[in-house]
């Protein structure tokens, strides 16, 4: 006997919800600090938990299924199995060796590569119309990776990028200005990581252009100070490697703020690794990262056409050739 009676509901079609399946490979801390955040903000139906470690696969779902009745009905399931992933709407890539503290991102490179090869295939086989959005670094290469493996179009691969770097810069801002860092509009393009690009030009806080601003009131700002704040930007992640081990809460919440936009069609603007061909004179090579994306449920919807100085292009290209030659060792 059914533990409720079924009410009939004659003529009325049933609710019908668009249900949202969310992968999560990888469940390490950064992708365990994704997959909570995913749940507490309620942006899945389903969300799958893989890794090549079952035993702690199995206690991270468990721990994570026992929050159940304090958190909105998601099913969670865990493998070390792709099929599980069949259907996925958004496939998250967290999986790969971590980077040591004072190891560069671009040291890690061999080591993830060949453990993508064994995970973006089967993502691809068993959820060809899936978004794949890749975090574990060096992002922007292994964006670039998955891209070739998966052979799904360039729009459909994401990658994290710069959106974290931006966060961060954000919240540097606004905690010397003692404003909110959501009123802070501030983008880092480029390379994840050290050799990223501040768009200095672009910085307004409530709809006030930060640079003329000062520029008005005669405060001279000096550009020493500027890279101060893009230096801490860049040294914080290395910090926090070096004192906790790894980063996690910040990467959780940048994540599942893309996550957001790409299933709930929000049409954000948000500073990820795309497909940078032919933007600020990248030639030659087919290379992924960061420009300010305009983000849905179609993936990548459009870049925006930000202005940069001819000095930031010129950091931007000089990114593209460090990664196109690292890219061109890979044999992929
Ligand atoms: P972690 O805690 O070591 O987790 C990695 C997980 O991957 C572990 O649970 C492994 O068992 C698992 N794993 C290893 N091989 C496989 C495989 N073949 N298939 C499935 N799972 C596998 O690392 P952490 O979670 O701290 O970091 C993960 C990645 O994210 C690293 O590459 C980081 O450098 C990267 N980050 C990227 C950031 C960004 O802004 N893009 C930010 C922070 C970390």
């Amino acid at each position: 006997q059914a533990f409720f009676k079924p009410i009939q509901r004659a003529g009325l079609p049933s609710p019908a919800k668009r249900h949202t399946k969310i992968s999560v490979i990888g469940a390490g801390n950064v992708g365990m600090a994704i997959a909570q955040t995913i749940l507490t903000q309620d942006l899945a139906d389903e969300i799958v938990l893989i890794d090549a470690n079952p035993d702690k696969l199995r206690g991270e779902m468990l721990d994570l299924q026992h929050a159940a009745a304090f958190l909105p009905r998601t099913k969670i399931h865990a493998s070390v199995d792709y099929e599980l992933t069949v259907g996925s709407d958004l496939c998250i890539v967290t999986a790969g060796a971590r980077q040591n503290p004072g190891e560069s991102r671009l040291d890690l490179l061999q080591r993830n590569v060949a453990l993508f090869k064994n995970i973006i295939p089967p993502l691809a086989r068993f959820s060809p119309e899936t978004i794949l959005l890749i975090v574990s670094n060096p992002v922007d290469v292994l964006t670039y990776v998955s891209w070739k493996l998966s052979g799904f179009p360039s729009n459909r691969v994401i990658g994290s990028g710069t959106n974290l770097d931006s966060s961060r810069f954000r919240f540097l801002i606004a905690d010397h200005l003692d404003v909110n860092a959501q009123d802070v509009q501030a983008y880092i393009v480029g390379e994840h990581g050290d050799s990223s690009v501040a768009l200095w030009s672009s910085i307004s806080v409530g709809g006030v252009p930060i640079l003329s601003f000062l520029k008005n009131q005669q405060i001279a700002y000096e550009k020493a100070t500027l890279e101060k704040i893009h230096k801490e930007v860049i040294d914080s992640a290395y910090e926090v490697i070096s004192l906790k081990g790894y980063t996690s809460w910040a990467i959780g919440y940048s994540v599942a703020n893309l996550a957001r936009s790409i299933l709930r069609d929000q049409r954000k603007i948000h500073p990820v690794s795309v497909f940078a061909n032919g933007f600020y004179g990248i030639e030659g090579g087919d290379v992924f990262l960061s420009l300010p994306a305009q983000l849905g449920r179609g993936g990548v919807l459009g870049v925006t056409n930000v202005h940069l100085t001819d000095e930031e292009a010129e950091r931007f290209r000089d990114s593209a050739n460090t990664i196109l030659d690292v890219q061109s060792q890979l044999g992929i």
